[in-house]
Parts: structure tokens; sequence; C-alpha cells
């Protein structure tokens, strides 16, 4: 809590590496003391998510704001792989000891972004950071999981991508808070800026109409449009903040709940019949539905009792 960076680097490993020390000291930070602007950035690879957070983080830096930024490595599980090229592209902002930089494997499991990244936040708005920005590679799930854990998000567009339509359909545009065209220095960035406009959702009951802005992240141009749209987004969403993060935490226990059902559930899966249940599903001797009922009794049993009901052989 006075901001040491070690300390925190610890932390976040050991959250990261689901150690039990981790979770208790988490826990006794929990709720932080300082709360953060989170933003989320996502959008497509290559889409300039990482050149768009150095520019902001510089330009929020300069208003002598706080910043902790957490990328999220979509290609490798912890430990292997390396950020290197989006710690270089991000090192102007690194150069300054008011920035913190931590990346992060996606898991595989359901919950992957959020698991370890809902800690990271906390850890590092526990060090007293004004904003932490989360960069996330668009990708179906991983995209729902930053809706869960960030306040406003951004949603990088190209006009080099082709076909913005099915990003469009695979909901890339309503997650997103601010949307913004980057690249503007390419031909037809302004043409997918209209298109883009078209589609986004009206204002309605959410009160607030995503706006589409051009960026060239990588010349800073746009960034302050950007950063206003920001903080605009940040006042709208302040009011009913600390119920939104409720409900957003409320989510994600959900989530890991699943995960631990299913982790325990694997674990008791000797003790069922749940290898024999999908081997006859397998050969077409038993349909999902009747395997699902037949394994679902037993666990039940077994969470009642501590043990296994008769088994019934398929072939009896
Ligand atoms: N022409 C142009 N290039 C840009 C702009 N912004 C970023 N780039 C370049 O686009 C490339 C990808 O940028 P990144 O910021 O790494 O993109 P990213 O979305 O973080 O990429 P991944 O994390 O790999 O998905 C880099 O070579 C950047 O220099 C821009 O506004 N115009
Ligand atoms: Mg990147």
């Amino acid at each position: 809590m006075k901001g040491d960076e070690r300390s925190a680097a610890r932390l976040i490993s050991l959250i990261e590496r689901e150690d039990p020390e981790g979770y208790r000291a988490l826990s006794d930070l929990w709720p932080p003391a300082h709360s953060a602007h989170v933003i989320g950035v996502t959008g497509t690879a290559g889409a300039g998510k990482s050149t768009l957070i150095n520019a902001l983080a510089n330009r929020l830096l300069k208003e002598d704001k706080k910043v902790g930024i957490v990328a999220i490595d979509p290609s490798c599980s912890v430990g292997e792989g390396s950020l290197l090229g989006d710690r270089l592209r991000m090192k102007e902002a690194e150069r300054s000891d008011a920035v913190f930089i931590r990346s992060m494997a996606q898991r595989k499991y359901p919950g992957g972004v959020c698991r370890a990244a809902t800690g990271a936040v906390c850890v590092l708005e526990s060090m007293g950071k004004d904003f932490v920005m989360i960069e996330s590679i668009g990708a179906g799930q991983s995209d729902k999981e930053l809706f869960y854990l960030a306040d406003t998000i951004v949603t990088v567009f190209t006009p080099e991508f082709g076909d913005e339509i099915q990003l469009m359909k695979a909901g890339l545009l309503e997650i997103g808070d601010i949307i913004v065209v980057n690249k503007s220095d390419k031909q037809g960035a302004d043409d997918v800026r209209r298109a883009i406009e078209a589609y986004v959702p009206e204002a309605k009951e959410k009160g607030w109409k995503a706006p589409v802005l051009l960026l060239q992240a990588d010349r800073g141009a746009g960034i302050d449009e950007l950063a206003r749209s920001v903080a605009a987004h940040g006042e709208f969403t302040q009011h009913d903040k600390t119920v939104k993060r409720g409900e957003k935490h409320a989510h994600f226990a959900l989530t890991l709940l699943k995960e631990e059902v299913w982790k325990r559930f694997s674990e008791q899966s000797s003790r069922t019949s749940l290898g024999g249940a999908l081997e006859e599903v397998r050969h077409g001797r038993l349909d999902p539905y009747s395997a699902v009922g037949q394994i679902g009794a037993e666990f039940e049993h077994i969470m009642r009792s501590g043990s296994v009901p008769g088994r019934v052989r398929s072939d009896e």
C-alpha cells in the first residue's frame, strides 16, 4: 500500500500461481483502499492496442496520474513465451516510475483472463494507481471477461482489417464504451469510422452512446480526444461505480465457482462412472443426456454421503 513495486510484483505472481498465501494477502487488501479507473483495451491482433496504451499512459503521466498496465498474453501459459514485442513498444511508458507494467498469461479454462487479472487490478489499486489499463486480445470469451474487469472498455479497429462486420457480429462492437479506429494514416480510415458509427447501438437506457474516434496511436494523433472520452465515460460510470463493481465481482465469483465445482468434480471422477459413461456415449450406446443425468446423480450422492451409489452398467 506504500506503492512498493517489488512487493506488488511478488503478490501478483503469487496470485497468478494460485498460491494460498497470495489469496490471503489479497483478502487483507480487499476492498482496495484506493479506487482506480480501470480501462480495458481490446481489438484484433496488431490493431495497435499496446501502442494506444503506451500513448494514453504517457498522456496520463503528464497529468501526474499513476498508471498500472496489465497485458494479457493470449499465446502462452505461465512462464512460457515472452511479451518482448509488447514490452518494447511500451518501453516509453515504462521508463517512468509512476507506471507499473505487468504481463500475464491467459489461462485456458473459463475465467481465464479474469482469474489472476482481477487480483492484479486489486493490487494495483491498493498501490494507489489512478488508472489501470488491461490489454486483451479480442477473442470472444476474453472480451466478455474484460467486461467484468473494466469500468471502461476501449475497442480498437483498423482500416486494414477486411471484414469489420464479422467482428461486429462477434460482439466486439457491443462491448465497446469507446470505439477507436486506429491507424488513421492508412487509407479508408474515415470510411471505416463512418461504417462503424452506423452500427453503434443508440444510447437507449444505458445513457451512453459509444463515440467512434480516429486515432494514429504511434504518433499520438487523436490521443487528447481519446483521453477526453475516457474521462467522460469515467464520470458517467462514477455515480454507481461501487454497485457496478460489486455486481461484477459477484459475477466473477460465480465464474470461479464453476471452475471450482468442475475441479472438485474431476477429482472425484474416479469414484463415478464418468469415464465409463463417456465411453458409452462415444460408442453410441448411451445418449449424452442420460450420461450426464447418471453422472450428476452419482455426484450428488457423493456430495451427500461421501460414498458412491451402486453403479448401473449400461449393458445390464
Ligand atoms: N501506421 C500505423 N501503424 C501503427 C499505428 N499504431 C500502431 N501501429 C503499428 O502497428 C503495429 C502493431 O502495434 P501494437 O501496438 O503492437 O498492436 P497490438 O494490438 O498491441 O498487437 P498485439 O498485442 O500483438 O495484438 C506496430 O508495428 C505499431 O508500430 C498507427 O496509428 N499507424
Ligand atoms: Mg499488444
